[in-house]
């Protein structure tokens, strides 16, 4: 055998072993199996075993995201269904990788919650080569392709954003000068962010007095938050008399800048977010914060429940919307005992 070949044969032996101990490292680094409580309603799969779902979560960037992951978790275990649970650490690629993975593995369904709206048919596609179901949680997709997924389930992001455009109007009542606004705006391209934004310039686009003056993306993550609102005290640009934020991790970091430059939050500046977590409650009792817009981040149990009918060949509906309530400094002492996030 000349020299030739034996090189190119040993650079296939090679690129074989590196890709598999790639795709070994890929699966040790951000997935973990949890096995499901064998319990009697735990639905079998047709050789006699539980339900293997691969999950991939956006990342932990924020408390939202937090008690979402518990509820799929926690969920899962009492579905008896098997998961593979992917942490994406806020990276799209990383959620691609982690649905080829679960494909790889022959998962018997796929689940995730897509960090931006764009860039999922192609491997959405390898999945239905593949037979395997693929569901939706809390973000959307945008595809011309609705076989890609069965279902999609969360929030109406644009009645959030209107339900918080609607508060502030009514706060506002019968203001006579021009009220800046600045709005801390949530991951470029998520579909949290163009909703709410969209949904609150709806209502606030009605009145001429009620100016957006300034807008930045802070990712969802409280330190974000802090310096956008830091640097913008710091510029002198413009007074903010009204913050809207896309959840409540940015507005509590806001809320500190503020305090830092003398500015007394929920009084100087009215602050208004969503999410409706705890921490949001404790602040709206501090009287910092004046409302948070709910967005509830407890979908597990509805999304085992329609994997578990989907398996059982009952029609489920391409969208399901979660219901949602608003909570100002008014309520916020009576509903934070019942709260669950
Ligand atoms: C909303 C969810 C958003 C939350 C943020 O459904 O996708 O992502 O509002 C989280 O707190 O980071």
């Amino acid at each position: 055998m000349n020299f030739a070949r034996k090189i190119l044969i040993m650079a296939i032996i090679f690129n074989t072993l590196a890709l598999s101990a790639a795709c070994d490292i890929n699966t040790r680094n951000n997935q973990e199996r949890q096995t499901s409580a064998t319990n009697s309603n735990s639905l079998q799969h047709e050789n006699k075993r539980d339900l293997i779902l691969g999950f991939s979560q956006i990342g932990d960037e924020s408390e939202w995201r937090s008690a979402n992951t518990q509820s799929i978790k926690t969920a899962a275990k009492d579905a008896g269904i098997e998961l593979i649970f992917s942490d994406a650490y806020q990276q799209q690629q990383n959620q691609i990788d982690a649905i080829r993975s679960f494909i790889n593995q022959r998962v018997d369904v796929i689940a995730f919650s897509p960090i931006v709206e764009t860039g999922w048919d192609e491997v959405l596609n390898e999945a239905k080569d593949a037979g395997i179901p693929v569901f939706i949680t809390d973000r959307k997709i945008q595809t011309n392709d609705e076989s890609l997924y069965v279902t999609c389930i969360g929030a109406d992001f644009e009645e959030e954003g209107r339900k918080a455009g609607n508060w502030l109007v009514n706060k506002l009542k019968n203001f006579k000068r021009t009220i800046n606004i600045f709005e801390l705006e949530g991951t470029s391209g998520s579909t949290p962010m163009l909703g709410r934004k969209e949904g609150f310039d709806q209502v606030i686009s009605k009145y001429p007095g009620l100016k957006i003056v300034g807008s930045a993306d802070g990712e969802f993550l409280r330190s974000k938050g802090k310096e956008i609102i830091e640097s913008v005290l710091k510029s002198k640009k413009y007074k903010i008399d009204v913050l809207f934020s896309h959840n409540d991790d940015m507005a509590l970091g806001a809320i500190r800048a503020f305090e830092e430059y003398g500015i007394k939050p929920g009084k100087d500046v009215i602050i208004i977010s969503v999410d409706a977590v705890r921490e949001a409650f404790d602040a709206m009792i501090a009287g910092k914060l004046n409302c948070t817009v709910e967005c509830n981040p407890l979908l597990g149990s509805q999304l085992m429940n329609t994997i578990i009918a989907y398996f059982n060949g009952i029609p489920i509906p391409k969208r399901t919307i979660i219901q949602e309530g608003i909570f100002t400094q008014e309520n916020a002492k009576t509903e934070i005992s019942g709260r669950k996030y």
